[in-house]
């Protein structure tokens, strides 16, 4: 493997301030000639080298003059005698055949690019690497009837009818970017269209491109479209700067959406929307995407990265970014909760495995490897803690001089750090770390008390990652409180305290009571906290503490304690009815109540041991799962009758009030009444939302009932041929708990919807099946061939999806003896395959190391 380093890092020899791409789009073969204006920067003697991947080159001219150019592997290396030229070129692709969804491709008849990272090199020969800015123009041409849409970045011209039933058009886009921005849509497309009128009264015309049918389903991402430009004037003063806006929904598609300029390409699943499709979550993950992609215009493509080790700037950032703008749309609390959920089950693992990497990583093989949830949520996490430093008005000066510093140019993390230090005046030095170190630092905090001082003493500890042995000190925001014991109350203030050095010791003066500690507040730092609490102690806080977030861990710390252990679950039981009862009585609402109430997942529970015990795991959660839903049987019956029924109001009270209506429902069914299948069952036949109709389905999949099996047949007839949908029905089988999960998968596999060249298909039944911790870790290591299995059929067609199937496998130090092997066995076996893409054999042997 070719390791490229964040040390060779040169700036460019060549650049292009200006390409003209003209597209002759019918047919099986595309011709793409491209005309760059190059310039010779700085003073060198280099040839101006290109890259290239899979292009069948016709010819090259330099300034007019055809030259014998032979590309060498994916470069072609150009001698220009003076410092500035003309290179033209034509090449032939073919996006018919593209499966790899990396550059031009077809899906469902249309054509389509994803560039990011390294894809427009499978489009033309170019510099392909984010710190080469160019103006484009683009000229696309292509019969009418089937490409009857075409668009591209920036404004576009009028359409020409070339006379023999083919039609073109050329788009100018003023704002130079790096090529990895560049994109073309062509096909049969309508358009929600809408306008949004700029803060300095600019009016933009919005459109969202989908297929006719889909249509009605756009309109959330619209009202979500409109929603972020607006926060992003008011939060960040950041005012989008073209006449138009254009999103075009597709159903085949690597990664979520796709920020290019003007043109952003979305993955189907988060545009389209409605309430007899789309769950609750599916609804907030569809704004949150639009906002995401929206937010890239100026934190990615105004400013952009210089190269792709700093990609956390513009992808850390702009998480943060949506984060905030999902927490200002609805429930704070619970959009925290959520992060911090979605954080410690993806990026708390890799961050503790093999294939742990700082946020801005020195190295890589394939850097499609490297858009991760340490890059994407770490970064995130990390932006968070200098808001939380700086304070909100430190913060946003920072990134307004960040923008004005850095407006059109392609920088650096180092750039983002500085632009935050000159406006706050604070020294970030030590903040660094956060950006070089891998690892989840762990804070080990003891208490004394001594009269009415209580003095807390806060340790860091930050253990061994890949390529790391010695750590040196964090600077951690750290927010806690104290919370009397007796009162139930906070007292004093809560505290903000920065962790710099090994051990930080700070008092709490005046106590008349005792205090219990309120730690880690709205999750502040992403780091794990051990502390000694007492069972009762937890369950105090669980019902007390004025933090949402600290209050819901501490319902999670004690459901840890217990779940680790073969104890009866009787006081993790107690709390979930005082939970319970601070709902009934109004002062919780529902919305958390429901996500009080859930117990760890099996998945993080194993990842508190040191090696997970499969079956212990799933027999004590079980347990506690049973003896939650039968204690309180009547009081989810209460629960489910208050709740259901809410209609289809997207309000977070409606929200709140299905979802603890849907966890109520769950608890019932576990609980075994033939009333509660019933229940369940008649929720699924009369559901006006897929947040009803999948929670009935989901609480029905583990029970062997012929309601199961209706409901199952069902949902899959109601919805057949509507792709985003029938995902849902191969993760819910997948998913399951039931014994014989591994043979519904494995049928599954041979179903006639399976389709592993799509990337959402294969994630819905292969990627969520590798979450199922009790049956993909199945002692046989049955679901470990399955997965390989998998991952080597898939890497033929697409190696980006294969190389994501082999993060599971990279967690095998974490199980007993006999797994390891598998696991290992696994990793040898794709990794000594024959022909295997380079980004899984970089993924496998990581995860083997
Ligand atoms: N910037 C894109 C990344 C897509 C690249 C996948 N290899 C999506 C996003 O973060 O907005
Ligand atoms: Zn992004």
């Amino acid at each position: 493997l070719d390791i490229v380093r964040l040390k060779d890092y040169r700036p460019p020899d060549w650049l292009v301030p200006n390409v003209a791409l003209d597209f002759d789009l019918d047919g099986p073969v595309t011709v793409v000639r491209a005309t760059l204006s190059v310039v010779r920067n700085g003073l060198h003697d280099r040839p101006l080298v290109l890259d290239g991947s899979r292009l069948e080159t016709s010819w090259v001219e330099i300034d007019g003059a055809r030259v014998n150019a032979t590309p060498q592997g994916d470069t072609l290396t150009l001698a220009i005698a003076g410092d500035r030229a003309t290179v033209t070129s034509e090449v032939r692709i073919q996006p018919a055949a593209n499966s790899r969804l990396m550059g031009l491709y077809a899906s469902e008849g249309r054509l389509v690019t994803q560039c990011e990272a390294e894809g427009f090199r499978a489009i033309t020969w170019f510099p392909d690497r984010p710190d080469v800015l160019s103006s484009y123009t683009v000229r696309l041409a292509a019969d009418k009837a089937r490409y009857p849409v075409l668009l591209s970045n920036g404004d576009p011209g009028v359409l020409e009818d070339l006379g023999d039933g083919r039609h073109a058009i050329t788009w100018t886009d003023p704002w130079p970017k790096p090529c990895y921005l560049f994109a073309l849509v062509a096909g049969d497309l309508v358009a929600r269209e809408d306008s949004f009128t700029t803060m300095s009264g600019r009016k933009v015309r919005l459109a969202i491109w989908t297929a006719e049918a889909d249509l009605p389903r756009s309109a959330h991402a619209m009202a979500a479209l409109k929603a972020s430009m607006a926060w992003d004037e008011q939060a960040y003063g950041r005012e989008y700067d073209l006449g138009e806006f254009n999103i075009v929904a597709v159903a085949d598609f690597n990664a979520g959406a796709m920020e290019n300029k003007g043109l952003n390409i979305f993955n189907s699943k988060y545009v389209l929307a409605d309430a007899e499709t789309a769950t609750d979550a599916d609804f907030d993950a569809v704004a949150a995407v639009v906002a995401h992609e929206y937010f890239h215009n100026w934190t990615g493509n105004r400013v952009t990265c210089r190269d792709w080790f700093q990609l956390s700037l513009k992808e850390g950032l702009t998480v943060f970014r949506d984060q905030q703008f999902s927490a200002d749309q609805g429930s704070a609390a619970v959009r925290r909760i959520d992060d911090v959920r979605g954080l410690r089950a993806v990026q708390f693992p890799e961050d503790a495995g093999p294939l742990a990497h700082p946020i801005r990583p020195d190295h890589y093989a394939e850097i499609a490897n490297f858009y991760t949830a340490t890059i994407y949520n770490k970064g995130a996490e990390v932006i968070r803690m200098l808001h939380t430093l700086l304070g909100a008005d430190g913060y946003r000066r920072g990134a307004d001089l960040y923008f004005d510093r850095h407006d059109g140019q392609a920088v650096t993390c180092e750039d983002w750090l500085a632009a935050m230090e000159s406006a706050s005046k604070r020294d970030l030095g030590q903040f660094r770390r956060w950006y070089e170190q891998a690892g989840t630092p762990r804070i080990e905090v003891h208490a004394a008390r001594a009269g009415r001082i209580l003095t807390v003493a806060l340790s860091q500890r930050l253990a061994a990652t890949p390529g790391q042995s010695v750590k040196p000190l964090m600077h951690i925001p750290f927010r806690l409180a104290v919370i009397g014991r007796t009162s139930g109350k906070r007292i004093g203030a809560e505290r903000l305290v920065e962790l710099t050095g090994p051990e930080t010791r700070i008092t709490f003066e005046g106590l008349d009571e005792p205090v219990l500690l309120s730690l880690n507040r709205g999750f502040s730092a992403p780091v794990v906290v051990d502390a000694q609490a007492s069972r009762a102690d937890l369950a105090f806080l669980a019902a007390a503490d004025d933090d949402p977030f600290a209050r819901w861990e501490a319902m999670q710390r004690l459901a840890l304690d217990v779940l680790a252990t073969d104890d009866d679950p009787a006081e993790l039981v107690a709390a979930v009815g005082a939970t319970l009862a601070a709902g009934e009585a109004g002062s919780l609402d529902a919305a958390f109540v429901a996500e009080a109430v859930l117990l760890p997942t099996e998945a993080f529970i194993g990842d508190q041991a040191k090696m997970v015990d499969v079956e212990a795991i799933h027999r004590r959660r079980e347990a506690a799962r049973t003896a939650i839903a039968t204690v309180f049987e009547d009081r989810w019956w209460a629960a489910y009758r208050r709740h259901s029924g809410s209609g289809t109001a997207l309000t977070p009270e409606a929200k709140g009030a299905r979802r603890l209506a849907n966890v109520a429902l769950a608890y019932l069914v576990t609980a075994g009444s033939a009333d509660a299948v019933a229940a369940a069952a008649t929720q699924y036949a009369d559901a006006v939302t897929m947040t009803d109709r999948l929670g009935a389905l989901t609480a029905l999949i583990n029970t062997s009932t012929p309601e199961r099996d209706t409901a199952l047949a069902d949902f899959h007839a109601r919805f057949a041929g509507n792709n985003d949908v029938i995902d849902k029905w191969f993760t819910a089988q997948a998913l399951a708990s039931r014994s014989d999960t591994l043979d519904r998968v494995e049928a599954l596999l041979g179903h006639p919807d399976f389709n592993p060249a799509n990337p959402n298909r294969l994630r819905a039944l292969v990627g969520a099946f590798a979450a199922n911790q009790r049956h993909f870790h199945a002692a046989s290591g049955a679901g470990y061939r399955l997965l390989a299995g998998q991952l080597l059929a898939v890497d033929k067609i697409n190696p980006q999806s294969a190389a994501r199937l082999a993060v599971p496998l990279g967690r095998w130090k974490r199980f007993d003896p006999a797994r390891q092997a598998l696991m290992r066995a696994e990793l040898e076996r794709i990794v000594g395959t024959a022909g295997v893409s380079k980004d899984v054999l970089e993924m496998a042997s990581r995860a083997l190391a």
